[in-house]
């Protein structure tokens, strides 16, 4: 069932994969075979969220045996590594903000923060973030068309207050340990083997509706040489991503600011590991803290994190806790 209009515009040659048995073959498209309708039907708008069941949860609760919380996230402050021209600012006007007069003497202080909130600092990316350039429009999860749900005040689908509360089980890929080193290789990418090696030597495998968190050391970089961060990263490259998203996974994480390699596996097509994600419906976690996971070598673990519901956003930023 299609049922929209865009599906109407879709040009002629998008449209002329078909399969020699018989049987229609999905459409190419820039970023692959077209993604939509998505399994949860062509309305869908939480993608592999809905992956997370109550007995999903349960699994994830039955990993706590200690009780012992290990926060993920990152400081916001100016001095934080920032992509492109991002930026972010936190003032406390008046000093205090506020004098009542009152009798008691009560004063109280407000914030003022500006920053492209959902995409800066620990950032987890929802699926109205990144999209396909393709038929004189830009196409989303489940093939929404940004002429039809974007507004400058926000988008009217895909906003990040739809995602709800991921709690799932969460699994470390510590390939620096496997690799033997503090930290990955500028740009290295992260391949099937890699990952496979990695889990066996962990005692671990990964299961529908987890989130997989991928340990770099590229983390042991942030604040300290904000510069290197941000020029190159080690991660997973789109071979590997293709085959953590056939996983039925939830999301993918690192400790590094856009989880995949960069530059990846083909130069001439930047991010297209959030590209393919985010398209089939699998969320994107950033610039997380994970040494302490690492130290503790703590490979699977419940996982929770409550997205900010900053209606229409494209991202959410906050403190994701994994709990063992
Ligand atoms: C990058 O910063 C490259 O990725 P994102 O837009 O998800 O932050």
């Amino acid at each position: 069932m299609r049922g929209r209009k865009f599906w109407r515009k879709i040009s002629g040659a998008a449209l002329i994969a078909l399969a020699g048995s018989g049987q229609a073959a999905l459409a190419q498209t820039p970023a692959g075979p077209e993604w939509w309708p998505s399994e949860w039907g062509p309305e869908d708008e939480r993608g592999a969220a809905n992956r997370i069941t109550p007995q999903k949860v349960l699994e994830a609760v039955s990993l706590i045996e200690e009780g012992r919380i290990y926060e993920l996230g990152r400081e916001y402050e100016p001095s934080m590594p920032l992509f492109g021209n991002r930026h972010f600012s936190l003032t406390i006007p008046g000093l205090p903000t506020v004098e009542t007069g009152g009798e008691n003497g009560v004063v109280f202080n407000d914030e003022l923060v500006s920053g492209e909130l959902g995409q800066i600092g620990t950032q987890f990316d929802g699926l109205g973030h990144v999209g396909t350039a393709m038929d004189g429009d830009y196409v989303f999860y489940n093939g929404f068309r940004l002429s039809e749900f974007g507004t400058s005040y926000g988008l009217n689908r895909l906003g990040i207050e739809k995602v709800g509360v991921l709690f799932t089980r969460g699994v470390l890929v510590d390939v620096a340990r496997y690799k033997g080193v503090e930290r990955l290789d500028p740009s290295y990418v992260i391949t099937i083997e890699d990952i496979e090696a990695t889990l066996d030597m962990e005692g671990v495998e990964i299961g529908e509706g987890d989130a997989v968190f991928f340990h770099t050391g590229w983390g042991q970089l942030w604040n300290v040489d904000n510069e290197a961060y941000g020029a190159s990263e080690p991660g997973p490259g789109i071979t590997a991503i293709k085959w953590l998203a056939d996983k039925n996974i939830v999301m993918t994480a690192a400790d590094n600011f856009a989880m995949e390699a960069s530059p990846g596996e083909n130069p001439r097509r930047p991010l297209e590991g959030h590209q393919w994600l985010l398209s089939r419906g699998i969320y994107n976690l950033e610039n997380v803290d994970l040494g302490e996971l690492a130290a503790d070598r703590v490979y699977e673990f419940a996982f929770i994190f409550a997205p900010m519901k900053l209606k229409g956003a494209t991202g959410a930023p906050g403190n994701p806790i994994a709990v063992r």
